[in-house]
């Protein structure tokens, strides 16, 4: 069959079950757009920015567990996506992006919109593309989508000159594919098993860290079969939210810098850590040197690379999580008892519970997440944005299924939970969709209301004003003395007015007592609703893990500047009083 390729980027789009495209047209791409109606299997969903397009693409894989896919033109089209590509990158998120390029013969000579997309893009990509050929074309899409998809995934970009998308050649899209240099472990190694399960017998005080790798693997059954079959508690790193039922009595939420103060004392405390489908990231961690002191640990994961690369490792297990954990569920025989463990993970629970919004004080996070919990019951998928609100969702809400929280965790990305939470409704378009996101982020990608409106798409968007860029307000706050520099965002623009204008209906709510009628209100709109949530702009987010502190000396509350063992005192410039703010709007 002859095609031209344009035409073959498409019966390969079709060939590898893609139904939905984020994107937007430019010059370079017009021949892929001009056949894309030809195609109606294929779904494009046209964007507002490239950016749109990568984190829809990002939001999609994540939720659908399958890849999602970009197209932007040459130049400033194709550096648009860069972001949302890396952010796609630090979070393992499976992602094609297809860009066009000028003509082959013009490239190098500056030609108009011409950009080294396959050069800017290496750090950021999984594996990248120029492809010279149009008969290379079947090939190079069949090992786009394999690299995307398989071991750890993550984006790979394919960059297509404008004349390779117009000259005609036979195709024929290969079924199987062999890369002779990339063939990822999944298989665990038996020994190691047995040695990692050794440890898991003979531990008195083990401790599951879980991660984003639990979710990609697949594995939350034997994730869960693991916890209750050894009595070992459970904690998430933030991208590793939904791989464990956040109502479990082995669940103790999320550890590391605004993680709760038990997670994060069970860690420390712990003489076992087993680590699932994680990287052992700083954030997560707390000080590397201090991590764990008492604890032998055994990493499971499909990148080699991460093995030793943060944090020393006893039994390190390289291969996909759920082939690992179902192999070390076999290799455990009995184990320890942990009844005195857990009656100490208990205590903590019970001394260092999660801080409560005040009562009757002012519009907390945490009423609006109390409120979006009751009126979903955990059944919808939970899309944040970056900064405070993230954090009190992600300590706060209890997810119950996996994948129903999707946030940008490595590249911490503001802008991300629009798009994102698009591309999850594409990819679960039965499911109710929860877009959460603060005053300053929501800025950054807000144009894809378009997209909400136009698809009519089933989702709530919960904005979180406080004002201010709230995080880096609490770290001036914290660490710069309250020297607060360049962070109020008091002012325009009058967000209902904004999601009015794209006719979307909208609410806000600064009183706590109208939270949950509002919400219910926003649930029973057919469609897409938005609701701005004007919050105390002095909310801070706590427990905290200073930078540079361990685990042991997390921040359980506000008030508290000691460790839980009274030893260090943490340094902290923190004002302990509520603070008043300047330029708020009233
Ligand atoms: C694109 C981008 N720029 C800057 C930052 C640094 N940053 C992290 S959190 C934050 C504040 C976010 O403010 P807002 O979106 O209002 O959310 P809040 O913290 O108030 O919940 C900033 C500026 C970032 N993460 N991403």
């Amino acid at each position: 069959m002859k095609l031209n390729g344009s035409q073959m980027v498409c019966e390969s789009l079709v060939a590898e079950g893609v139904r939905t495209v984020f994107g937007l047209p430019g010059g370079a791409i017009m021949p892929l757009y001009d056949v894309l109606p030809s195609y109606p299997a294929i779904h494009h969903v046209l964007v507002r920015h490239e950016q749109g397009a990568a984190h829809m693409a990002d939001g999609y894989g994540r939720a659908s567990g399958d890849v999602g896919v970009c197209m932007a033109t040459s130049g400033p089209g194709a550096i648009n996506l860069v972001v949302g590509l890396a952010n796609a990158m630090m979070d393992s998120a499976p992602v094609v992006a297809i860009t066009a390029n000028v003509a082959t013969a013009a490239i190098g000579s500056d030609a108009f919109q011409e950009a080294d997309i396959t050069g800017i893009s290496i750090p950021v990509t999984k594996h990248n593309f120029l492809v010279r050929h149009v008969r290379d074309l079947p090939i190079v899409m069949k090992q786009a989508f394999h690299l995307a998809r398989s071991g750890r995934p993550g984006p790979v970009l394919v960059d297509i000159p404008k004349d390779v998308l117009q000259t005609e050649a036979e195709f024929s899209y290969p079924a199987r594919i062999s890369m002779p240099s990339y063939n990822p472990t999944t298989q665990p190694n038996a020994v190691q098993v047995r040695k990692a399960a050794r440890l898991v017998e003979g531990a008195h005080r083990p401790v599951i860290i879980a991660g984003h790798g639990v979710l990609i693997a697949q594995a939350c059954e034997e994730l869960r079969e693991l916890a209750e079959r050894t009595h070992t508690p459970v904690v998430n790193t933030l991208l590793g939210l939904s791989n464990f039922p956040g109502e479990h009595e082995l669940y103790l939420g999320m550890m590391g810098m605004h993680g709760t103060a038990y997670a994060c004392y069970a860690v420390d405390q712990a003489d076992l850590v087993v680590g699932v489908g994680i990287r052992f990231d700083d954030r997560a961690m707390g000080k590397y040197s201090a991590f764990a002191p008492h604890a032998k640990v055994v990493h499971i994961d499909i990148d080699p690379a991460e093995i030793g690369k943060n944090i020393r490792t006893d039994v390190p297990i390289v291969a996909d999580c759920k082939a690992a954990l179902q192999a070390l569920n076999r290799e455990i025989g009995e184990c320890q008892d942990h009844s005195a463990w857990l009656a100490q993970v208990d205590d903590w629970r019970e001394q260092y519970p999660l801080p409560k919004a005040a009562p009757g004080g002012a519009l907390s996070h945490r009423h609006v997440i109390d409120a979006i919990w009751r009126a979903t019951g955990g059944r919808a998928i939970i899309a944040t944005d970056v900064g405070q609100h993230q954090m009190f969702i992600a300590q706060q809400y209890p997810f119950l299924t996996p994948n129903s929280h999707v946030t940008s965790g490595g590249l911490g990305t503001m802008g991300f939970s629009l798009p994102a939470a698009v591309g999850a409704a594409f990819a679960r378009p039965n499911e109710l969709v929860w877009c959460c996101a603060g005053d300053g982020g929501f800025q950054m990608t807000m144009p894809e209301l378009a997209v909400v409106r136009n698809f009519n798409l089933n989702m709530k968007i919960a904005l979180f004003n406080n004002q201010y860029l709230g995080m880096v307000r609490q770290w001036q706050q914290l660490f710069y003395k309250g020297n607060y520099v360049e962070v109020g965002l008091a002012g325009p623009p009058n967000f209902q007015k904004i999601a009015e204008a794209y006719d979307i209906p909208a609410w806000r709510v600064d009183d706590p007592n109208q939270v949950a009628e509002t919400v219910r209100m926003a649930s029973a709109v057919e469609g897409p609703a938005f609701i701005e949530f004007m919050i105390d702009p002095s909310e801070n987010v706590f427990p905290m893990v200073v930078p540079g502190t361990s685990l042991a000396e997390v921040i359980p509350f506000e008030a508290h500047t000691r460790s839980h063992n009274g030893q260090q005192p943490v340094h902290v410039q923190s004002s302990h009083q509520p603070v008043s703010l300047p330029g708020l709007r009233d």
